[in-house]
C-alpha cells in the first residue's frame, strides 16, 4: 500500500468517527452545535487577522441555507505536501486536527470545543466548497460529507489573497438546519470588539438583513458598550501589559448602579467560568484601591474596611488576556487554567490602575466614594440583621397564600411553574398534575433588579413572593441552593412582547440572586404553542411558524381552523396541559448562565429612557428567548 492509500484511509477513518459522535466534536447537534460550525470557520479568519494578515470577515446567510466565510487573509496554501503529494488544502479540509496552520500558532483559539478544525465543518456538510485566492489564482475545490468530490482546481485569476468558504448543514446530524442572524451577530460583534480594527459584516440574504461591526477602540469600545445605558462614573480605564508569552488587556469603568458585569475572555474564547486571568484581575483591584485609599488616608472611618466585593460594585470591565498554551477546564470548557496567568495579570493590571489612579485623581476620587459606599451598606445590612434577629417572612417556612403546592415533597421530583397572571394561574392550577406541580401566579410589576438596592427588591411582591416558594433565602448571606424546594422551576409567560418582557426581569432576577439554580440547571422556559390548528375533530399544535406550515402541508388547507395564541389564558386548561405542561409532550428549554446572562445584558436597553431602541430590544429578545436551547 502506497503513502497515499494509507493516509487516505486513516483519512476518512477520522472524518467518519466526527460523523458517527459530532457531540464530541462540536459539543451537541441542537441550535447551538450548528452555529459553532460557523464559529469554527471564522476563528480560523480570526487567527489570520491575529497574526496581521487579514482585515476583513465577511459571513453570509445564503438563500439556500448554506453559510459563506470569507476572509482576505493568506489564503489557505494550495501548494502540495511533500509526504502527503496532496494539496495542503485538501489536508486541511479532510484531517482531524490538522487545525489550520502547520506552523506553531502563536495564539492558538483552542479553547473547548473550538480549534477542533475546519475538517469537522467539511465532516458535518453535506456539501463545502472552499475558494482561495493565491498566488494570483482562484483555486477550488468540492467536498460532500467530508469527502472530496472534485480536485483542487484553478478556476480564475485573483487579485489579492483570501479564503471562502461554503457550506450546507447536514440534516442528516443536525436536528434543524436554519440559522439565526441574531446568534450569529452577537458572536461576531463580540469578537470585533476584542479585535480592534478588524472589520466583520454579517449579511442575512433570506431576509436583506446587514450588519457591519468594526471597533478602531477595542474593548474600551466594549465596556462603553455594556454601560451605555447607565451613568459612568468616569471615563473607561485602559490598561496593556505584556509579560513571557502572555499578552494582557483590560477596560474598566465604574457606574451608578450595585452589580458588576465583569466579561472575560482567553484568546477571544469568552471564559463564562472564569479563571486565572479573573481571580489575577480581582485580586488587584482590592489591592491597590485599598493601597491608595490608605496612601492618602481617604478612608477617615476607622473600622472601615474595603473588601474585594466592594471594589467591585458597579464595575463593568473586559478581560482579554492571549495565552500561547492556554488550558481551558470546568464544565463547559470555558475556565482559563494556567497557573501562570494569575500573577501576571495581577502585576499588570495593578502597576496600570495604580498609575491612573495617581494620575486622575478626580476620577480616583469618584471610584473610592463609590467602593466606601459599598462599604458602608454592606455594614449597615448586617448591622440591621443583627438587631432585629427575628427570622423575616422570608426565611420562615410559611409559604406565600398565591401557591398551588404540590403534594410531593421530595424536590427532585417537584415542579414549579411561575405563570404570568390570574386568569393562566387558574388555568395552570385546574390543568396541572397537583401530585408534583405547584403553580405560583404572579400579579403586579416585577422589579428589575438591576437599577435598585437590595431592600428595594426585599419589598417588590412577585419577588417576595417568588423567594417564598422557592425556599432558599435571598441575599449574598442567606441565600442556600440547597435549600430550594423544586428543581424544575419553570417561566411561563405568554408568547407576546409583555411576556417575553417578564421572562427578561425573571432571568434577571435568577441571574442577579439566585445564579446557582440557574448553574444547576433548574430554571427552564416553559413553551406555549404559538398556533392552534383544527380540522374537523383533529387538533393540531404548532410551536413556531415552520411547524404551522408543516402541518398545513400534511393536513390541507380546506376547512381548517387557525388560532394564533396570543396569550396563555386563550388556552382552557386541558389544552395548557396538553401542550405545555404534560412531561410526555411539553417542551422545555433549559436555562443556561449565557441566556441569563444575555438576558441581563439586554436589561440596560429594555429599561433605558430611549423609546426606540427599548421597542427594538423587547423585539429581538422576544426572538432571543425563543432561540434559547436545551
Ligand atoms: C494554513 C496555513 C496558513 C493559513 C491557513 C491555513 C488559513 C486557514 C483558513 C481558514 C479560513 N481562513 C483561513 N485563512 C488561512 C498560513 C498561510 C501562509 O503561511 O501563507
Amino acid at each position: 500500500m502506497s503513502v497515499y492509500d494509507a493516509s487516505k484511509i486513516k483519512v476518512l477513518k477520522g472524518l467518519e468517527g466526527v460523523r458517527k459522535r459530532p457531540a464530541m466534536y462540536i459539543g451537541d447537534t441542537s441550535t447551538r452545535g450548528l452555529h459553532h460550525l460557523v464559529f469554527e470557520v471564522v476563528d480560523n479568519s480570526i487567527d489570520e487577522a491575529m497574526a496581521g494578515y487579514c482585515k476583513n470577515i465577511e459571513v453570509v446567510i445564503n438563500k439556500d441555507g448554506s453559510v459563506t466565510v470569507e476572509d482576505d487573509g493568506r489564503g489557505i496554501p494550495v501548494d502540495e505536501h511533500p509526504v502527503y503529494k496532496k494539496p495542503a488544502l485538501e489536508i486541511v479540509m479532510t484531517t482531524l486536527h490538522a487545525g489550520g496552520k502547520f506552523d506553531d500558532k502563536a495564539y492558538p483559539i483552542a479553547g473547548g470545543l473550538h480549534g477542533v478544525g475546519v475538517s469537522v465543518v467539511n465532516a458535518l456538510s453535506e456539501f463545502l466548497v472552499v475558494e482561495v485566492k493565491r498566488d494570483g489564482k482562484i483555486w477550488r475545490q468540492r467536498f460532500e460529507r467530508g469527502e472530496k468530490k472534485s480536485e483542487l482546481e484553478v478556476v480564475g485569476e485573483a487579485d489579492g489573497t483570501g479564503t471562502r468558504i461554503t457550506f450546507m448543514p447536514d440534516p442528516e446530524i443536525f436536528e434543524k438546519t436554519n440559522f439565526s442572524f441574531e446568534l450569529l451577530a452577537q458572536r461576531l460583534k463580540e469578537l470585533a470588539f476584542l479585535n480592534p480594527g478588524l472589520r466583520i459584516k454579517i449579511r442575512d440574504e433570506r431576509k436583506n438583513k446587514e450588519r457591519t461591526f468594526y471597533y478602531e477602540g477595542g474593548i474600551v469600545e466594549f465596556v462603553k458598550h455594556l454601560d451605555r445605558e447607565r451613568e459612568p462614573l468616569h471615563p473607561p480605564i485602559y490598561i496593556k501589559g505584556e509579560r513571557d508569552t502572555t499578552r494582557v488587556e483590560v477596560a474598566l469603568q465604574y457606574n451608578n448602579s450595585y452589580f458588576e458585569n465583569i466579561l472575560t475572555f482567553a484568546n477571544n474564547i469568552h471564559t463564562i467560568e472564569g479563571g486565572t486571568h479573573l481571580i489575577g484581575f480581582k485580586s488587584a483591584l482590592t489591592k491597590t484601591i485599598n493601597e491608595y485609599a490608605k496612601k492618602y488616608n481617604l478612608i477617615k472611618e476607622k473600622d472601615l474596611t474595603i473588601t474585594g466585593d466592594d471594589t467591585r460594585e458597579g464595575l463593568t470591565a473586559v478581560i482579554s488576556v492571549k495565552v500561547k498554551r492556554p488550558q481551558f477546564e470546568g464544565q463547559t470548557k470555558t475556565k482559563l487554567g494556567n497557573s501562570e496567568v494569575k500573577g501576571i495579570v495581577e502585576s499588570i493590571v495593578a502597576d496600570g490602575l495604580m498609575r491612573f489612579l495617581e494620575e486622575n485623581k478626580e476620577h480616583a476620587q469618584k471610584i473610592i466614594e463609590k467602593v466606601k459606599l459599598a462599604a458602608r451598606s454592606r455594614i449597615a445590612a448586617k448591622k440591621a440583621k443583627e438587631i432585629t434577629r427575628r427570622k423575616s417572612f422570608l426565611e420562615s417556612d410559611a409559604l406565600p397564600g398565591k401557591l398551588a403546592d404540590c403534594t410531593i415533597e421530595d424536590p427532585e421530583k417537584a415542579e414549579l411553574f411561575i405563570v404570568e397572571g390570574d386568569s393562566a394561574g387558574g388555568s395552570a392550577k385546574q390543568g396541572r398534575d397537583r401530585t408534583f406541580q405547584a403553580i405560583l401566579p404572579i400579579r403586579g410589576k416585577i422589579l428589575n433588579v438591576e437599577k435598585a438596592q437590595f431592600n428595594k427588591v426585599l419589598s417588590n411582591d412577585p419577588i417576595k413572593t417568588i423567594i417564598a416558594a422557592l425556599g432558599t433565602g435571598i441575599g449574598r448571606d442567606d441565600f442556600d441552593a440547597d435549600k430550594v424546594r423544586y428543581h424544575k422551576i419553570i417561566i411561563m409567560t405568554d408568547a407576546d412582547v409583555d411576556g417575553s418582557h417578564i421572562r427578561t426581569l425573571l432571568l434577571t432576577f435568577f441571574y442577579r440572586y439566585a445564579k446557582e439554580l440557574i448553574e444547576r440547571g433548574y430554571v427552564y422556559i416553559a413553551q406555549p404553542p404559538l398556533y392552534g390548528i383544527k380540522k374537523g375533530k383533529e387538533e393540531y399544535y404548532a410551536y413556531s411558524d415552520e411547524e404551522l406550515e408543516e402541518i398545513l402541508k400534511k393536513i390541507g388547507k380546506d376547512g381548517v381552523q387557525i388560532q394564533r395564541y396570543k396569550g396563555l389564558g386563550e388556552m382552557n386548561p386541558e389544552q395548557l396541559w396538553r401542550t405545555t405542561m404534560d412531561p410526555e409532550r411539553r417542551i422545555l428549554k433549559r436555562v443556561t448562565l449565557q441566556d441569563a446572562e444575555e438576558a441581563e445584558r439586554i436589561f440596560t436597553v429594555l429599561m433605558g429612557e430611549k423609546v426606540e431602541p427599548r421597542k427594538e430590544f423587547i423585539e429581538k429578545n422576544a426572538r432571543f428567548v425563543r432561540n434559547l436551547d436545551v
